[in-house]
């Protein structure tokens, strides 16, 4: 039977989730993170972006947080999506991220950044410099290579297409006999510096390639299958992990374009990620979480007054059509919106992003219910989002 929206003071009873970003386990909310440790001792801050899009923030970012170096958390707006800060560019001209401060000095340049991390902290498993981590850094290299070809390039057939794709998959085959050399699933005998340095790319190709090309990268190769289960298997790693739309739509305007190969699978694939079912894609293994969905109602609770702001449709009826939403995602009951929001549902449906709003099974959830308020009130489709921009998340209009 369909039922009315809840209030927003109903909706806030329905949802006792919160976690201690400072102390708790890994989150991209926390500007402070101390591990239990005293604040006095704190000698980093990490410059990273406001979205969590950055790959080589993520690298440093995971670093940190698997030492448990207290650290703090500055965040610059990146130039896809807005104004770089001008106090940022007083201290990093170029504007570039990531940057560190560690006991008063900057340092640019991820490698650098965790050469000099390693000099004061120690290295995390075998390190940078390693003679086996070294080999594994350049094969990252090469694979970030094919990948860029493949990816973002126009293939002018799809023969060039394949031949691209042949070409990637060849450095796939090194990288799966790589991790074949130890019997654990990470690249060394024990987790450290080479599984974090592979880490933020291989996300993103899992990602761009699935939805651009229809080629599963976690699905197709057994040991990084096996790689990426043991990595999910670390609250860090799961704190500071993405999901498939986000990467789809973070990834164009800062790689300069991603290219469509137009395959059956990969129209698809695309449609899936765009518009559901969202559970079950190769983006996430480990089991739900029991908190996902009171995770998804605290932090639209939390933002609804910008939420409702920013949304292109008006906002008393969009703040009726949200509450549907979450009502159908807490109670299961169909609770239908007022006709023409579906525009509005499906805009907010778009922009929801992991892991910056919430972590990937909260966003599945909170997609999900969103999409099935939308298709109670009609078949209205938002504008398409920007590829050569994101300035539609402009932090600046969320504050
Ligand atoms: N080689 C650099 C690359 C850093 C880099 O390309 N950063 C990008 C973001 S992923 C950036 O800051 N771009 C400027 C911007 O987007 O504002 C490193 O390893 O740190």
């Amino acid at each position: 039977m369909p039922v009315a929206p809840l209030t927003w003071s109903d909706l806030d009873t329905r949802t006792d989730f919160s976690i201690d970003t400072v102390n708790g386990p890994t989150n991209a909310q926390a500007t402070l993170r101390l591990f239990g440790q005293p604040e006095a001792d704190l000698r980093v801050t990490l410059y990273r972006d406001n979205h969590a899009w950055c790959p080589y923030c993520q690298k440093v970012w995971l670093w940190l947080e698997e030492k448990q170096i207290p650290y703090q958390v500055k965040k610059v707006t990146m130039f896809c999506y807005g104004q770089k800060e001008a106090w940022y560019k007083q201290r990093v001209p170029s504007g570039m991220l990531p940057a560190l401060e560690l006991d008063g000095m900057t340092i640019t340049e991820s490698d650098d950044i965790l050469l000099a991390l390693e000099q004061a902290f120690g290295p995390l498993g075998q390190g940078m410099t390693d003679p086996a981590v070294l080999p594994l850094r350049q094969l990252e290299r090469s694979l970030f290579r094919a990948w860029c070809l493949w990816l973002c390039y126009p293939s002018r057939s799809s023969r060039a297409d394949r031949r691209a794709q042949e070409q990637f998959v060849g450095v796939v085959a090194k990288v799966e006999q790589a991790l074949a050399h130890t019997p654990g699933p990470y690249f060394l005998a024990s987790f450290g510096t080479a599984d974090v340095v592979f880490t933020p790319y291989v996300e993103r190709m899992n990602a761009s390639l699935y939805y651009y090309k229809g080629y599963s990268l976690r699905q197709d190769n057994p040991r990084l299958s096996a790689w990426f289960d043991a990595m999910e298997s670390r609250p860090t790693y799961r704190g500071t992990q993405s999901d498939f739309h986000t990467h789809a739509h973070d990834l164009p305007p800062q790689m300069g374009g991603c290219y469509e190969n137009g395959t059956p699978q990969m129209l698809e694939n695309k449609a899936r990620v765009d518009q559901g079912p969202w559970f079950g894609l190769p983006d996430v293994t480990y089991p739900e979480p029991d908190t996902a969905k009171e995770e998804a109602l605290y932090r639209v609770i939390k933002h609804r007054q910008n939420i409702i702001r920013v949304n292109p449709i008006d906002d008393a009826l969009f703040d009726q059509a949200l509450r549907c939403a979450l009502t159908e995602m807490i109670t299961g009951e169909d609770c239908p919106p007022p006709p023409g929001t579906e525009v509005g549902l499906r805009y907010l449906r778009d922009r929801i992003n992991v892991p910056r709003d919430m972590s990937i099974y909260a966003a599945k959830h909170l997609r999900q219910s969103l999409e099935a308020a939308a298709a109670l009130a009609g078949d209205g489709q938002p504008p398409p989002i920007p590829l050569s921009h994101r300035r539609d998340q402009d932090p600046a209009n969320f504050k």
